[in-house]
């Protein structure tokens, strides 16, 4: 492998880093604003749009449309679920913000060619395609399908390509990067300055210079130790190509952060982690454990130690996860989810009718497998390589390992200014959705403290910080400074790895056997080790403690020591080797900031054996901190949550 790089600069106004959901948004959204002003605008991305992020395989749902154009929800009912399932920590001036403008990007979606279900004047649920052609549109005021309240289905096999269309249009291809994967954030004094990247096809380091920089890179998956290893090694809920890149750019550039305690676990379909949503709310099935006893209701009791989340509906979903957890540690699995039992409930009423029972069935057959083709495709093999026809024979369920993630059921991310209008003042000093850092921006999974964004959420809350960006440079026209021997230090740094290979490859025989270098899956395994163990992963039974924690933090540091001698044999290791050293970082805050909160608020997600309660005197508040680069020091501490809503 040559180490010869060409450096390409690219100047411009705003740069999005990341043209996942968030990014497609605000690409979108920033051209509408900054044509008047004649601004640049620029977008980056480790892949291709097209297929890139966490919808890359499509989604057979959108978790997020309040219909307020027919009255279906408030805001405020969207503030209020939030906030609950979160067991009180959110923001919510964000969900607010979020809320009121998600159903705009939906209606976009659709009017971009997004199959949505409707119903018609029957109340019959029409697909996309045959609504679509009935004139059933959300402009025409038609209703979607609602799996449940917030949700609604769709045909969304292609939905990231069609987001992503909208967005190359809107940009225009000469001011995207594709395959160039994004480093490290460079600053000028207390502002952002840019991004240093490289190209994963060909020997080119990129450094952007901007005025505002968004970073919207998606979540972390890859830091705790999957349950799928060995065979199934990659297999994920959330894309194995999330490595925590929001966060350690969000990090590094000394943003302050927030609830980087609160990981996600998703209940999901066991080995190939398919979704469950849509089995429990549109389906209305049932789960239970091996002796067919139904969780939610054998172990309601121990809802009331978890103060007011216990009694709301719906439950919130770390305490979902947890009455099943209690009945896997009891050694009452696996879990069922009772699939031919729901099918059958659903085509009861055809019973009488040989041939409309007979075509109900296959409509319902087909609904079934089209929820995975649609999202989760591997669980469509699963269930083919495993004989389970989903009317006949029911299918296991598991709580997946943990991931990081701003964007659905979890809340770790940057803490961003709020909404001009509503956010008080605690929650403001900018910009919307600016970080801490003069203008770096954070949208979708990259955004803390506003959970339950989803898809659509985070289309949204992209267009927002887009429409906020653009005011910014408006208002500071001036061109960040970029220090080149900083630059330099950089390059050398990013290419470290493939000069460690090229240097003590001739040591051995065995490429990656060396004692002067560690390879990029041989430290991600020591990482989810690591995780795995010390700081509650799936083999401990998502349980840790202080001792726990803290042996957890002396490894990591050893760990980090080591990520000096990554070695790349080429650029796509190269590209695995700093998705390591991302993902550590999210690790770190993860581990420091559960070692700080000292309770149980989330069980479900993680518990501590050594503070086993929710303590509400104490703890109902966020908990941020910060990262000092030059010291190499984490700084902890907490914030009010300031109510909205009374
Ligand atoms: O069923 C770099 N999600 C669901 N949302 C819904 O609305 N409905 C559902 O049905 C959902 N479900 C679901 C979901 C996701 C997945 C994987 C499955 C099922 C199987 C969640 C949403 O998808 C999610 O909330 C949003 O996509 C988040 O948006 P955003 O923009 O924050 O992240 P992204 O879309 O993953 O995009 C990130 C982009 O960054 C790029 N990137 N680029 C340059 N340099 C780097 N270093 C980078 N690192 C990353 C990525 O390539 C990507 O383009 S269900 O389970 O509930
Ligand atoms: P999932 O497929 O688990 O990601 O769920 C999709 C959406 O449905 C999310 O908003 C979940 O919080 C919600 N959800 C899933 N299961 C349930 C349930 N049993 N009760 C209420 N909401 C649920």
């Amino acid at each position: 492998m040559p180490v010869e790089f060409e450096t390409v600069e690219v100047t411009t106004d705003v740069l999005i880093i990341g043209g996942g959901m968030a990014g497609c948004g605000a690409a979108v959204e920033a051209v509408h604003w900054a044509k008047k002003h004649g601004l640049k605008l620029t977008l980056v991305d480790k892949a291709a749009l097209d297929r890139s992020g966490a919808v890359a395989m499509g989604l057979s749902a959108i978790n997020q449309y309040l219909g307020l154009c027919n009255g279906e929800n408030t805001v405020e009912d969207y503030v209020e679920y939030v906030k609950n399932d979160l067991m009180g920590i959110s923001r919510d001036d964000l969900v607010y913000n979020i809320a009121r403008h998600v159903d705009s990007s939906v209606h976009l979606f659709e009017e971009w060619g997004l199959p949505i279900w409707k119903v018609d004047e029957k109340g019959e649920n029409l697909d996309g395609a045959t609504a679509k052609k009935k004139g059933l549109t959300f402009k025409n005021g038609a209703k979607p399908v609602r799996s449940g309240r917030w949700q609604i289905m769709l045909n969304g096999e292609s939905y990231k390509v069609i987001v992503a269309e909208a967005a190359k249009n809107a940009l225009g291809p000469e001011n995207i990067y594709e395959h160039v994967f994004v480093v490290e954030p460079i600053l000028d004094g207390d502002r952002i300055a840019g991004a240093v990247g490289f190209s994963k096809r060909e020997n080119k380091i990129y450094v952007f210079r901007a005025k505002a920089v968004l970073a919207a890179m998606g979540g972390a998956v890859g830091v705790f130790r999957p349950r799928s290893v060995g065979e199934g090694l990659g297999r994920s809920w959330y894309p194995p190509f999330s490595t925590g890149s929001s966060a350690y750019f969000t990090i590094k550039a000394g943003a302050e952060m927030t609830c980087q305690e609160i990981r996600f676990i998703p209940i999901r379909f066991k080995d190939a982690y398919g979704p469950v949503g849509a089995w429990f709310l549109l389906f209305g099935a049932k789960a239970t454990n091996a002796l067919g006893e139904n969780y939610m209701e054998t172990r309601a009791a121990e809802l009331d130690n978890w103060g007011p989340y216990g009694k709301v509906k719906p439950m919130p979903a770390n305490l979902r996860n947890y009455l099943g957890m209690l009945d896997l540690e009891e050694g009452k699995g696996p879990i069922f989810m009772h699939t031919p039992e729901a099918i059958a409930k659903l085509a009861e009423k055809y019973k009488d009718d040989k041939k409309a029972f007979k075509k109900k069935m296959k409509h319902l057959e087909s609904e079934a497998w089209e929820d995975f083709l649609d999202m989760s495709i591997s669980q469509a093999f699963l269930w083919a390589a495993c004989n389970i026809m989903p009317e006949e024979k029911k299918s296991e369920i598991a709580p997946a390992e943990p991931y990081f993630i701003g964007s659905h059921s979890g809340a770790s991310g940057a803490w961003v200014s709020g909404p001009e209008d509503v956010a008080p003042d605690e929650y403001k000093w900018g910009y919307p959705n600016m970080t801490t850092v003069k203008g770096l921006f954070a949208a979708g999974d990259a955004s803390g403290a506003s959970a339950h964004k989803f898809s659509s959420g985070s289309h949204a809350e992209g267009r927002i910080a887009a429409k906020a960006m653009v005011k910014y440079c408006v208002d500071n026209p001036e061109l960040p400074n970029i220090d080149p021997s900083k630059v330099e230090e950089l390059k050398e740094k990013i290419l470290k790895p493939l000069k460690t290979f090229e240097e003590n490859k001739d040591f051995t025989t065995a490429e990656e056997v060396n004692p002067n270098y560690i390879m990029p899956k041989q430290y991600m395994f020591r990482l989810q080790k690591i995780m795995d163990e010390y700081a509650g992963g799936v083999s401990a039974g998502f349980k840790t403690n202080k001792a726990l924690l803290e042996k957890g933090i002396e490894y990591l540091t050893m760990l980090k020591e080591d990520s000096e001698k990554l070695a790349a044999r080429n650029l796509h290791e190269l590209m695995r080797c700093w998705e390591n050293i991302h993902r550590t970082m999210q690790a770190e805050a993860h581990v420091r900031a559960v070692l700080f909160r000292e309770e149980t608020r989330w069980p479900g997600y993680y518990f501590r054996t050594d503070t086993p309660k929710m303590d509400e005197e104490n703890w109902h508040c966020f908990v941020n901190c910060k990262y000092d680069a030059e010291k190499d020091e984490w700084e902890f501490f907490k914030k009010p949550v300031i109510r909205l809503l009374s």
